[in-house]
């Protein structure tokens, strides 16, 4: 939905494929030839964020490879029942290796061992190495020897207390959380071979990852739409102005929005109508083939819940959503422009709560929910989806709930898809500031052509229910950890503190111990440019409760 221009993708493709660049080159030490990259960026597309232990009895507990390797899920030889990841090596290449992007983080400072068994198909020795990347402390590794003999070796343990830098060498007790798992079998020879492991476990429990971490019950706003008639004023405003001057809407689309009642209206059953027609016409120097409407809540707000009770079309060429952007989005004709507009997308993020139509692969009932960010956007920006029972013709509740520190979809009540980057920065994490809901169709553009017949389909929304945190949730009993957030991490020159809660105060500390600073006003940032690299920690006191926070400065 987003303004998802055809000429960003070159853009994110340079970037994305100079980081995994880096990336390969900090795995390998050296340079490494071109068609290796792509094959990297290729299944780094692939990946799915996943949580420890591995048993891979789940089909999504799927390693990515590189290097020529690859990875699949088999059965134990041994015992039909139990599944087991295959980790092949072709032996072309002396790293070929493994990795699992983990949404739930190893953390060293709960278990410093992660354990495993491991099967060889022939008789030799082997070595195991396990890499964990992407953490709070630099890239640690431990290698482990596989006896000759062939067949299962059970808990294998790697010790993480005595493990070694990966840049180099340097012997080290790993402490703190990582978010990448890498595995290396015989890493530093090219022998070929095929290997099975199983029971890769770090001493964690599974979690659902989409349960919610804050629930927000104090509504805030609302329209339930009771008042047959044109969309009330004072709680939505037509955005119709389009965002490409001579052009029209992003991603080409084939309709004009209008404040007209045939395009948005309330109908005498409770219902907002956003109705997407057929028809020739002009606007704004445009001549387009539909017309159709997009609403701004005129209501915007930073942490809470939204419900939207809709049912929405599945015609082919039509693109329903429901999301938000930044309150502060920089787009001449948006309801909070004028005001606010200082920020340019995809910086002022976007929360696709439910799109539906621009996924051809899918079942017809598949809705998805993405985030747009720095980091991500246009292409393959992070999301979820999952499929709805019958969406042309039943209503269902489509959820968003924002807390400082993850974002979780819902269907009917249900998560589906959560949000939660490691690093929470600008880049990844615009989302500390206000957003507003935005109700549309699109059509044509990246949802295709419309069949032959079409004349004209509509969205019915049943309400639009927006809550927050309840004035007794911010008292004693509180969980503090959730409702503080910390942002950039690692940071260079300034920390910044989303809450939406009162703190107290602020202390931060070496990690001997030694108090460097207090606050108790001007919650929002620590400046940090004058500390020295390394791990520090910041104690945040709300109604006498604490919460520490670990911060790397670098
Ligand atoms: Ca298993
Ligand atoms: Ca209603």
């Amino acid at each position: 939905m987003s303004k998802a221009y055809f000429n960003v993708c070159k853009e994110i493709k340079n970037i994305t494929k100079y980081i995994i660049f880096e990336t390969i080159k900090n795995l390998f030490m050296k340079p490494i030839p071109a068609y290796l990259i792509l094959i990297f960026l290729f299944l780094n597309q692939l990946s799915l964020a996943q949580q420890m232990p591995l048993d891979f009895s789940d089909p999504t507990e799927n390693f990515s490879s590189f290097g020529g390797s690859s990875f699949s899920l088999n059965t134990d030889p041994e015992n039909p029942s139990n599944e087991v990841g295959q980790f092949f090596n072709d032996g072309s290449f002396y790293w070929q290796g493994f990795y699992l992007d983990l949404q739930r983080v190893i953390d060293l400072d709960f278990q410093n061992t992660i354990s495993l068994s491991f099967y060889g198909f022939d008789s030799n020795a082997h070595t195991v190495l396990i890499k964990l990347e992407n953490g709070q402390n630099p890239d640690v590794e431990v290698s482990q020897n596989i006896p000759a003999g062939g067949g299962w070796t059970n808990n294998v343990v790697f010790d993480f207390s005595q493990a070694v830098l990966a840049n180099d060498g340097t012997p080290v007790n790993a402490t703190g959380e990582y978010s990448k798992l890498v595995v290396f079998i015989d890493g530093g020879v090219t022998t070929a071979g095929t290997y099975l492991l199983d029971n890769i476990d770090d001493g964690s429990t599974e979690v659902n990852l989409n349960e919610i971490d804050v629930e927000y019950t104090n509504l805030v706003w609302e329209d339930q739409f009771e008042t047959p008639g044109v969309v009330n004023p004072s709680n939505w405003h037509h955005q119709t102005q389009v965002i490409i001057p001579g052009v029209g809407w992003a991603n080409g689309e084939e309709q004009h929005y209008t404040n007209r009642i045939d395009n948005s209206f309330v109908d005498t059953s409770g219902f907002l109508n956003i109705v997407a027609k057929q028809e020739t016409y002009t606007d704004q120097g445009l001549t387009k083939n539909y017309t159709s409407a997009r609403l701004n809540a005129k209501f915007a707000f930073t942490y809470g819940r939204v419900d939207v009770r809709a049912k929405i079309p599945v015609e082919a060429g039509t693109w329903p959503a429901i999301w938000t952007l930044g309150k502060n989005i920089n787009e001449p004709g948006a309801y909070w422009d004028s005001q606010y507009g200082t920020t340019s997308w995809p910086a002022c993020g976007e929360i696709d709560m439910m799109e539906h139509g621009i996924f051809p692969n899918q079942n017809i009932n598949y809705i998805k929910s993405s985030l747009h960010t720095p980091c991500c956007y246009a292409g393959n920006p992070n999301g979820g989806g999952t499929i709805a029972s019958d969406l042309e013709n039943d209503f269902h509740v489509y959820s968003l709930n924002w807390s400082p520190d993850q974002i979780t979809f819902l269907l009917d009540g249900v998560g589906y898809f959560t949000y939660n980057p490691f690093i929470k920065d600008d880049s990844t994490w615009p989302f500390y500031e206000d957003q507003f809901v935005l109700l549309n169709i699109a059509m044509g553009g990246l949802a295709g052509n419309t069949s032959s017949d079409f004349d004209q389909t509509t969205m019915l929304i049943d309400y639009v229910k927006i809550y927050q945190e309840g004035e007794l949730n911010t008292g004693a009993n509180i969980d503090l950890k959730d409702k503080v957030s910390v942002y950039p991490n690692p940071a260079s020159n300034v920390i910044n503190l989303s809450t939406s809660i009162p703190l107290s105060s602020i202390k931060m500390y070496d990690i001997f111990g030694k108090l460097l600073l207090t606050k108790e006003k001007n919650f929002t940032n620590i400046d940090v440019k004058a500390y020295t690299s390394g791990m520090y920690l910041l104690v945040i006191t709300s109604n006498n409760q604490e919460i520490i926070k670990k911060v790397l400065i670098n």
